[in-house]
């Protein structure tokens, strides 16, 4: 396992978090997903460390942007 912490940017409220989690929980191997509101960050535990294109494309693909990866 491991767990990793992004910063996604364009999340407003809670509707926004569940997309980002709904999105980043389908890639292969991720079993859980962490969203921090407030400051962005995006906590993701996953079987072997997550590709950041893949991770990028989720949150794109959410409607967001990941930030400084
Ligand atoms: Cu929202």
């Amino acid at each position: 396992m491991t767990e990793a912490t992004y910063t996604v940017t364009g999340m407003t409220c809670d509707h926004c978090a569940s997309s980002v989690t709904e999105e980043v929980s389908k890639l292969a191997g991720v079993s859980q997903v962490d969203v921090e509101l407030s400051t962005g960050a995006v906590t993701v535990t996953s079987a072997a460390p997550l590709p950041a294109e893949q991770l990028r494309e989720a949150v794109e693909e959410a409607g967001y942007t990941l930030s400084g990866a």
